[in-house]
This record gives structure tokens, sequence and C-alpha cells, in this order.
């Protein structure tokens, strides 16, 4: 980072940088705002997890009667709450609800942007105080302003998308976007609220080696990936000594390793009682804003054979395998996948 940019807040980078979103002149301020309250309030929560009421099942009830809400609820309720009432984002889709979001007349009027999210990814590991992180990616529209939006407002690659990120809640709060001019992350100074700079035009490096993925799923795994897991446990012409495996199972969490220490994630598709799925993360809020920031970093991300911003959705809740993170890799994983 250079001296000028120490002690640059994320809304301070955001004026400055807003002359190159498309189309928006000025009004992202806005939404990027929001976001970053949206991340701040949800770390409040997972900060506290533990003592507050959050690690419960969706439907029980605490001691007192009163029914518990998992925090990816109050993360998902959080979000359409700010998100909505920005006048520039007409609708949303989440995780955490079947059908698209809309917000209300008096907020869409001039409303030309959707966004997809998870709102809390990764949840599971709250209970057992393990990073998790929010994603999110930004879309213009594509039916027309003042009309109800539709599915087909989501359903467009990754390549459409004109801004992504991440927010992750690990050892600190860090705050991470691309809006298609390099990679900024920023981490949450509790004392002074205030996202701060901390890693400006981030870069993955082009080969890596770190192997992050649920080996536990090997059996249902193709060929391909089987074999290209032997790959990286075994010795290599490069460093002679195999790759070391990190997985935290927290898709925000092993992606920002990743990237900054290199390396591939992936969770490929698995046969089970002779059904071959789709794999298990979600097109438009994992993989795909994942994959803008991926390549935007100079990495890569892919379904093992077409780029990840290519394909073109059919459904909000779509899944996909996933290989990301270095370019040689990930390039690596589609030659074995192949075979
Ligand atoms: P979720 O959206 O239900 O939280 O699932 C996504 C998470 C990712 O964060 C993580 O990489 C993956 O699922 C872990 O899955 P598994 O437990 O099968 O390894
Ligand atoms: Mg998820």
């Amino acid at each position: 980072m250079v001296a000028e940019e120490i002690g640059t807040t994320l809304s301070q980078h955001i004026i400055r940088t807003q002359d190159k979103f498309p189309q928006a002149s000025g009004r992202f301020t806005r939404v990027f705002n929001e976001l970053a309250t949206c991340g701040k309030i949800i770390s409040s929560y997972v900060r506290r997890a533990g003592i507050v009421e959050i690690t419960g099942k969706q439907g029980t009830t605490n001691i007192q009667g009163e029914e518990q809400a998992k925090l990816d609820v109050i993360a998902h309720n959080i979000f359409m709450n700010r998100i909505l009432k920005t006048g520039l984002i007409a609708a949303v889709s989440s995780e955490e609800s079947d059908e698209i979001i809309e917000a209300k007349e008096e907020f869409s009027r001039n409303a030309s942007y959707v966004i997809s999210t998870d709102p809390l990814d990764g949840s599971s590991n709250i209970d057992v105080n393990v990073s998790v992180g929010t994603i999110f990616s930004l879309m213009k529209r594509k039916t027309p302003i003042g009309e109800r939006c539709t599915k087909e407002d989501f359903l467009q690659p990754g390549t459409a998308q004109v801004a992504a990120g991440y927010i992750l809640y690990g050892s600190s709060t860090i705050f991470t976007y691309t809006s298609g001019h390099g990679v900024y992350c920023f981490t949450l100074d509790p004392t002074v609220g205030e996202y701060i700079l901390s890693h400006s035009k981030m870069k993955i490096a082009e080969a890596g080696n770190i192997y992050s993925v649920n080996e536990g799923n090997r059996k249902y795994w193709d060929k391909g990936d089987q074999q290209l897991l032997d790959y990286f446990q075994g010795n290599h012409a490069d460093n002679d000594k195999p790759y070391t495996g990190r997985y935290i199972g927290s898709l925000v969490a092993d992606f920002h390793r990743n990237i900054l220490k290199s390396g591939i994630y992936l969770y490929p598709r698995a046969t089970k009682n002779g059904k071959k799925d789709s794999g298990k993360l979600r097109l438009l809020y994992e993989a795909s804003p994942l994959a803008f920031i991926a390549e935007q970093a100079g990495g890569l991300a892919t379904d093992g054979a077409t780029r990840i911003l290519d394909i073109v959705p059919t459904e909000i809740h779509q899944r996909v395998p996933l290989y990301i993170g270095s370019k040689r890799e990930v390039e690596l994983a589609g030659k074995f996948g192949q075979e």
C-alpha cells in the first residue's frame, strides 16, 4: 500500500472511485455504506454468539419459551431491511429465501440494480466459533425500471456483475470488494467503527501450494477429482513435496486465505446412489461473486470445464461444482477433469 492510501476508509474509497462504477454516478456510495453497515451489525452478533441466543436452530424456543432465530435468518433480515431501502436496489435474491424479494414501490421507482446474496455463509460454523462470511453480487436489472422484477433480472452470467464482495467475520472483520478495477480489502477497526483499507489491489499468486477441499467426500467424486487429490498429495518436480491441505469449511474464509497465501479451493460434484449432483455451492451468490474477485486478483474460477463467469444461470439457487484460486492449480483441475 502506498503512503497516501494509509488510513483510507471504505466510504472514502468508494467516493473516490465511484466514477468507475458504470452508469451509477455517485449512487453506489449509499449501497456500499448500507452493505458495510450490515457487516458491522452482523459482526456484532457474531462476536456475541454464545452470549446472545443465536446459535440454536430456527423454530426452537429458549428457556423463557421465546423463539430463537438462527444467525443466518437474522443476517438475512438485516440485509433486507437495509439494502431494499437504498432506492437503487429493486430486488434481492438470498440463500435464505426461495423467491426473490422486491423493494417496496416507494424505494423501487428509480431502482436499476439487483443484488444476490448469501447473508451468512458457513453458518453452521457459528456454533463452534469458526469464521463465517457474507457474500454479495450486484447486477443491473434487465426488466425496465418501475416494473416488477422477475427472476430474469438475476439469471445473468457472472460477467454482468457490476460489483461483488464478501465480508469475513474472522479474527477481524474485513470487507473485500471489486467493481472490476482491482480488489480492495478493508479491515473493521472496532475502536473507530470504520473499515480501513488494509489490502490494496490484492493479487493471488499464479501458482500455489495449498489445496482446500472436504476430503471426506472423496469416494463420491469423479475419477479426475480423485486423481487431482492424489497429485496434490504426491511429490512435485517444482518443490519436491506435497501440497499443504487447509480446509476451514467456510467458503469465504478458505477463499480469503487462498488469495493471501495462494492455492485452490474446490467443491467437486458428487455421485451418490448412482445420481450425479451439481456440486454444493450456489452459482449466483457464492461461486459467481467470488469468481469475479478471483479473476480481478489474477486468479481463475471454473466448474471444472467452463469459466464460472460465463455460465448462464437457469435457476436462482442453481448449484455448480467450483474450482477457484491460483491459475495454475485451477487449470490443472480442468486437465484432470478431462481424463
Ligand atoms: P452454506 O451456504 O449452507 O453455509 O454452505 C456453504 C458452505 C461453504 O461455506 C463451505 O465451503 C461448504 O459449505 C462446506 O461444506 P461441507 O461441510 O460439505 O464441506
Ligand atoms: Mg452459503
